[in-house]
């Protein structure tokens, strides 16, 4: 208890020291005897913004040094090197701008901070600085806009004749790709014959159908351009392949397209990230829901040869779903590939503990 009253005496002694300098200098100012304007505390305020944009600064550098090691190798792409060109020439023309600008913002108040014998300039407009500030942005701002609208529109063109057209599905949630099969002709879909079985709604109707195949990973070949067709089949994703500097939305009722040249194989990219399980991916970027984080694809860039075999080997569509495609289009089963003999049924082990297939079924 003691202490209590102790530590009171002294909190109320040092108030009252407080009160008695706050009267003095109240009446000094009254009497016209009080000169200084301010204090210690405006050299302190001056200072404080030198240390916020010095200690700012390093801080931006260190967040940069530190976050480098996440960023993305070089661009597996052709028009990838240019988008990275684009990017980092707008990224030092913005911090270039910044650190001027701040520097100023920053420095100005410690160099013109409150002095005695000094008195404000009256400054009000200057033409010549403001023409200045003005037109070198502008035209800085114009050639950033045109050598992105050039990109663009290069991304954005039609593809070359001959690139692999693959065509991209977003749903909620998995990405599903589609390949034209020999002809390198999509087939037609329509969203009216979406079911369990028909996840593309693809026109069994349509002959350039019959050899579409839907595989569980995507294959790219190294230098050939590829042309994506996108979509979407409920709400909006974003296909998003980071190696390879493409973006772009999959918006239902709305296809979009992207074409590229990939310029790196998978083992290509092994070999320099010293990863030996590195894989391209394709993921989502547009926040499309709860399952969004799942939206993950296995991407492989092969040589044209591989490519082709890996083609060559996958099933089509009609082929794994032949009772489906007959009941749909009975004028064209014809056009069903024969029935392969089952591999299984032939080279099946004699093992007698192994499970028969039908017990696993879910019933
Ligand atoms: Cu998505």
């Amino acid at each position: 208890m003691t202490t209590i009253y102790i530590l009171a005496a002294i909190v109320l002694i040092i108030a009252i020291l407080v009160v008695i300098f706050r009267l003095q200098v109240l009446s000094a100012v009254l009497k016209g005897r009080y000169e200084k304007r301010v204090g210690i505390g405006n050299d302190i305020n001056a200072l404080l913004f030198v240390i916020v944009f010095v200690v700012g600064v390093g801080a931006f550098w260190y967040s940069y040094q530190q976050a480098s090691e996440f960023f993305l190798p070089a661009p597996s792409s052709e028009h990838g090197v240019k988008t990275d060109q684009l990017f980092w020439v707008t990224m030092a023309i913005l911090v270039a701008a910044f650190l001027v600008t701040n520097a100023l913002l920053y420095v100005f108040p410690y160099i013109y901070k409150y002095k005695e014998d000094r008195k404000a300039y009256f400054y009000p407009d200057n033409h010549k600085l403001e023409m200045i500030w003005t037109i070198i942005p502008a035209l800085v701002m114009a050639g950033l806009v045109v050598f992105g609208y050039k990109e663009w529109t290069a991304i954005t063109s039609p593809a070359p004749k001959g690139a692999e057209v693959i065509e991209i599905m977003g749903k909620q949630f998995a990405w599903q790709v589609r390949y034209p099969g020999k002809d390198g002709v999509l087939g037609n879909y329509n969203y009216r014959n979406i079911d369990a079985v028909n996840e593309f709604g693809m026109d069994m109707n349509d002959s350039a159908s019959y050899d579409d195949f839907i595989p569980r990973e995507m294959h790219f070949p190294v230098g050939k351009p590829v042309l994506l067709n996108i979509r979407a089949r409920d709400v909006i994703h974003s296909v998003f392949l980071p190696h390879f500097r493409v973006k772009m939305d999959a918006v239902p009722g709305m296809p979009t397209h992207f074409w590229f040249v990939p310029t790196k194989t998978t083992s290509q990219m092994r070999e320099e990230t010293g990863n030996a399980k590195f894989n391209y991916e394709l993921a989502c970027t547009e926040v499309c829901g709860r399952g969004h984080y799942a939206m993950r694809f296995v991407v492989v860039v092969d040589e044209p040869a591989e490519y082709e075999k890996w083609k060559a080997s996958q099933d089509t569509f009609a082929s794994l779903n032949r009772d489906y495609a007959a009941e749909k289009a009975p004028k064209l089963v014809s056009l069903l590939p024969a029935k392969k003999v089952e591999a299984t049924e032939v080279s099946a082990p004699s093992d007698s503990t192994a499970v028969p297939a039908d017990t696993t079924a879910t019933k």
